[in-house]
């Protein structure tokens, strides 16, 4: 798995429900990859099915486990999580500690990204789940930002601003502070007009709640794919 071959992709909740019709409206979409994630009530259950119903397809199909009790064999590849402003260990390497000293033996760790998040909505349920500390100034999302980017030179951050959409100047702004991580972002992306929007100055949408609130408009962000 390399994300950054991933222009867009659809995070799908496997605690709601989705019809095969819908489902299959996703997967074949043009899509570049299927994540299977949540927040609340994720069982091994709801995630084995849900994957199985998306293997049917052609898509990539992604794992963003949030917790290790959940993480299951079978996914194109994982995603997991650093969030960089949480105060609690378990949301810095906690989790991923948990997987590797019990399943290590059995991992492809091609297949496995560990990603930094940055949250920058704090109503976001991850917010306040994993603790984490505001960035509402500037001055603290571009200090995170310059960690990520300069220091640590990660390939990647994820802004993750869900269930709403960021200041679009916010995002001009990391944009521009950016020397080389590949940025993915997710948060409040519901249609074409928002998708074209936020392209503009990250490398991958990632579009969610949108899929149960409105699947037409929802369908139309693949658009931002280019050379498709
Ligand atoms: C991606 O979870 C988000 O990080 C998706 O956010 O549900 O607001 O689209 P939305």
């Amino acid at each position: 798995m390399n994300l950054k071959d991933y222009q867009h992709i659809f995070k799908l909740d496997p605690a709601k429900e989705i019809s095969d019709d819908e489902l299959m409206q996703i997967c074949e979409s043009g899509t570049d990859a299927v994540i299977i994630g949540g927040s609340d009530d994720v069982t091994e259950d709801n995630v084995l099915n849900l994957m199985s119903r998306v293997r049917r397809y052609a898509v990539d199909c992604i794992q963003e486990p949030n917790d290790v009790e959940v993480a299951t064999l079978g996914f194109d590849g994982y995603i997991f999580p650093y969030m960089i402003q949480s105060k609690e260990v378990q949301f810095h390497t906690g989790y991923l500690f948990e997987g590797i000293r019990s399943y290590g033996h059995m991992i492809d760790y091609s297949s496995i990204q560990w990603v930094p998040y940055i949250v920058t909505n704090d109503k976001a349920k991850v917010f306040h789940a994993a603790k984490c500390h505001t960035v509402v100034q500037d001055v603290d999302l571009l200090s995170y930002i310059d960690i990520l980017d300069k220091v640590m030179k990660s390939p990647y951050i994820y802004i993750e601003h869900s269930g709403d959409l960021i200041d679009i100047e916010r995002l001009k702004m990391i944009k521009e502070q950016v020397t080389h991580s590949h940025i993915i972002y997710g948060g409040g992306i519901t249609n074409e007009r928002i998708a074209k929007e936020v392209m503009q100055y990250v490398d991958t949408i990632i579009v969610g709640n949108g899929v149960y609130e409105d699947i037409k408009s929802a369908l139309k962000t693949v658009k931002v794919i280019k050379s498709k």
